[in-house]
């Protein structure tokens, strides 16, 4: 994405199994909820990581203003489709093999754990086109890429959606993708990182990686009694 990536005009609109559906436009996006800062470790599922401070709210928040209905199971979000402004979409080769629009999804109970945030800025800033303007979902103790950017809808439905990454090799991105250094990828380990940090020196710290990203005593219990291994 360029630096020209156009953010207004935005909508996003949260609808499906709810009472409430809304379309909410930039000014809302920022506006409509207090932000407040969170510091939170990122882990790619490549085996990198970084500490970002993300400004945000809650995703439950806005979920609790739609009022999902007893069919609402899953959460699938969906970012623009703009090939014009994101060329890797219009372009197999810079495209990755991605079918675009890139799309994710979370468990119902997921999407309203207070750790689930949606993001509109980072150092204090509005987030630059890269890091998803002007709005992003950052699930902390799952792999960076269910952290879906620049979204623009946001559906509440009944059966679990289907994600990019997993469409792309389901053997080696699963549906959960909870950072598990027990279940390895089929190509490297998951069991360490590398802490990519701004100091320079010190970019390429190797630390072991943590269950659940460290986050284990806010969100291991929505897995009990699941075979992680399996779910992953
Ligand atoms: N729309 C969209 N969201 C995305 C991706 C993408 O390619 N497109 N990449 C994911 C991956 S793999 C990671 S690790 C994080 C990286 O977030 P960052 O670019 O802000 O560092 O975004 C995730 N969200
Ligand atoms: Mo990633």
């Amino acid at each position: 994405m360029s630096q020209a990536f156009k953010v207004e005009p935005w909508k996003l609109t949260i609808s499906g199994e709810c009472d409430r559906p809304i379309t909410l436009d930039y000014d809302d996006l920022t506006k409509m909820f207090p932000l407040e800062e969170r510091i939170y470790r990122l882990r790619c599922v490549e085996a990198w990581s970084m500490v970002i401070p993300w400004i945000g709210f809650s995703l439950a928040d806005l979920l609790k203003k739609v009022a999902p209905n007893s069919k609402a199971k899953y959460v699938a979000f969906e970012t623009l489709y703009d090939p014009e402004q994101m060329p890797g979409q219009g372009n197999r080769r810079l495209g990755g093999g991605i079918h675009y629009p890139y799309v994710e999804g979370l468990r119902i109970d997921e999407a309203m754990n207070p750790l689930t945030l949606m993001s509109v800025g980072l150092y204090g800033k509005t987030l630059p086109p890269q890091n998803g303007a002007p709005i992003r979902l950052v699930v902390p103790w799952k792999y960076g890429f269910k952290s879906i950017k620049s979204i623009v809808g946001i559906k509440l439905v009944e059966h679990q959606p289907p994600t990019t990454w997993n469409q792309l090799a389901a053997k080696e991105y699963g549906f959960y993708a909870n950072v598990n250094p027990e279940h390895d990828h089929p190509r490297w380990s998951q069991a360490g990182e590398r802490q990519i940090t701004t100091g320079g020196l010190f970019t390429r710290n190797r630390i072991a990686t943590l269950p659940f990203n460290g986050y284990g005593e806010e969100v291991a219990g929505l897995y009990k009694g699941m075979d992680l291994s399996k779910y992953y």
